[in-house]
């Protein structure tokens, strides 16, 4: 059985860039109804239950058909909120150091210019999903959105920093404002894990 995980912080430690209110319906009501819906899919599939989620997600054609969009979108969502609440910290901001200082460097050409990239494939995302900074299959970091609760685990990369970008994660405090909700999440990225995602798996 999937679990809800253990948020490391307060509701309120996030404020001013991500509101209490929001903090408490996205973890306690929207993560925890993806880790019900998720359970309860898997419920009668005994051989897969027991996976781990990374492998569940990199395997979803190993899913019977009927239950397969269920675990895509649910299975998605765990994962996804898992690593959303760990790469942000009350002692987040700044800039990322060491080996991903240097990957970010070479691969975009800065940090202010990965930035950009970054902003811009999350603000053009129509609809619901997910902006991403992950590793792909050679072992070079790259940019990405995907739709809905997929991510790039399903591609076979790996996700080092996610920036979720449902309304329901910004709507409560910036209305239809995504370009603002963005602006304030670079305040609170916990670079200290987003460089151990990366040491991980680079
Ligand atoms: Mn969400």
């Amino acid at each position: 059985m999937f679990e809800l995980p253990k948020l490391e912080y307060a509701y309120a430690d996030l404020e001013p860039y991500i509101d209490s209110r929001t903090m408490e319906i996205h973890y306690s009501k929207h993560h925890a109804t993806y880790v019900t819906n998720l359970n309860n899919a898997l419920e009668t599939l005994k051989d897969i239950k027991t996976r781990s989620i990374e492998e569940i997600l990199t395997k979803l054609d190993a899913i019977p058909e009927e239950l397969r969009t269920i675990v895509r979108n649910n299975g998605g969502g765990h994962y996804n909120h898992s690593l959303f609440w760990t790469i942000m910290s009350k002692k987040g901001g700044g800039r990322p150091s060491g080996s991903l200082e240097d990957a970010i460097e070479k691969e975009f050409d800065g940090f202010d210019s990965f930035k950009d990239v970054f902003t811009k494939s999350a603000m053009g995302r129509f609809g619901s999903g997910w902006a991403w900074l992950y590793i792909n299959s050679e072992g070079s970091l790259r940019v990405s959105s995907t739709p809905n609760q997929d991510n790039p685990l399903m591609d076979g990369n790996k996700p080092i920093l996610g920036l979720d970008v449902w309304e329901h994660a910004y709507y409560l405090k910036y209305q239809n404002k995504r370009a603002d909700y963005i602006a304030s999440w670079w305040e609170i990225i916990n670079w200290t894990k987003v460089e151990e995602n990366y040491s991980k798996y680079a």
